[in-house]
């Protein structure tokens, strides 16, 4: 089993090497972190919950607290928003991602919605401001907020990750799941949700994960910007033979995945979008998660072959050739591709 790579930056930063991203579930050992600051361990027993704000009745929840309202399940996609930040060109400062910081699990916890609820949410919230155990150890503090109706639409606070509790690097002993949107928004050592009308102001919401809100390559004539939310469509190239012979057929396999929230479509191509072939997808399959795909090739004359692959969502939505430069380096969405020697 290949182990993840330290990357380097502030903090803790691991990603996984692509040729080890080949199952349905990422196994806790091969899934990339990525935390601002050094990560504490908190005792399970010790640990509360503050639920304020907009609401009637603040609680303060203890782990059995949580684990106490109903238990949902949901297996999806957990992408950093920087995923492939180092091919961009020209180069952006940040953590230099090549393509693993990227995983699929099984989360379990309890919806965001219902602990509001229980707390009497006042309809005059709008944001959701989320704060981490980690606070005091990084400057500026990692602390967010969401848009409310995401929260309550699907987003849950997780105890458990592939079945078991979660590690500390993944923010044991409960973290947010925000399924399909970027890993900046799954605050990790949740001690504090605070409904209010107002989105968080601060370095992390106003300067970070922000992309052009208008125009293609690199900038709005207006400077707007926008948050980085839903995943973007996206497939990757985990194993492929680096030889091949004329005549003998070779399978090359990868993963793809959107916010959509699922894969319609993953097509190969030899001769750089002249022509595309669809590969064949993995029956598992549930919204926001990702598809695993394979595709039997047989290379039908001797040379180098560049194969390059390209998903499509439910949506309509065809990754791009070139990703979209940005200041941040953020939504890398490339085409993927390998080269391929073939003798005759
Ligand atoms: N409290 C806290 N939550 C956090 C972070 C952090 O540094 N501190 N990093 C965020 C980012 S940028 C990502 S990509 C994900 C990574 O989750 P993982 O380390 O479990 O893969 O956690 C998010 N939640
Ligand atoms: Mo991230």
């Amino acid at each position: 089993m290949r182990s993840l790579i330290e990357i380097g930056g502030d903090g803790l930063n691991r990603e996984a090497p692509l040729e080890a991203l080949t199952g349905f579930i990422t196994p806790v050992e091969q899934f990339f972190v990525r935390s601002h600051a050094a990560p504490e361990a908190f005792d399970p027993g010790a640990w509360r919950l503050e639920v304020d704000g907009l609401v009637n009745r603040p609680l303060t929840l203890s782990l059995a607290d949580l684990e106490a309202f109903p238990r949902h399940e949901i297996t999806c996609v957990l992408e950093c928003a920087g995923n492939g930040r180092a091919h961009f060109r020209p180069r952006v400062p940040g953590i230099a991602w090549h393509h693993g910081a990227v995983g699929n699990a099984t989360w379990e916890g309890v919806r965001v919605g219902e602990v509001l609820n229980a707390a009497g949410l006042d309809a005059a919230a709008r944001h959701l401001h989320l704060f981490g155990g980690d606070l005091s150890s990084h400057e500026p503090p990692y602390e967010r907020s969401i848009e409310l109706a995401k929260a309550m639409d699907d987003c849950l606070i997780a105890f458990t990750m592939n079945g078991a509790p979660l590690t500390c690097d993944h923010g044991a002993p409960a973290r947010l799941v925000v399924p399909g949107w970027t890993g900046n928004h799954w605050m990790k050592w949740l001690t504090r949700i605070s409904a209010q009308r107002r989105a968080l102001a601060g370095f992390y919401m106003d300067e970070a994960y922000r992309v052009p809100a208008a125009g293609t390559s690199g900038g709005s004539a207006t400077g707007l910007t926008k948050p980085v939310t839903s995943l973007r469509v996206k497939s990757a190239i985990t194993t492929h033979p680096r030889r091949a012979k004329v005549g003998e057929r070779v399978t090359i396999r990868g993963f793809a995945f959107s916010g959509a929230p699922d894969v319609a479509l993953v097509e190969l191509t030899e001769d750089d979008g002249a022509s595309w072939s669809p590969a064949e997808l993995d029956p598992r399959h549930s919204p926001y998660a990702w598809r695993l795909w394979s595709y039997l090739w047989t290379p039908l004359a001797a040379g180098r072959v560049t194969i390059a692959v390209r998903a499509t969502d439910v949506g309509g939505a065809t990754q791009p050739r070139h990703a979209s430069w940005n200041p941040g380096g953020y939504e890398y969405d490339a085409w993927p591709s390998v080269e391929i020697d073939v003798a005759d």
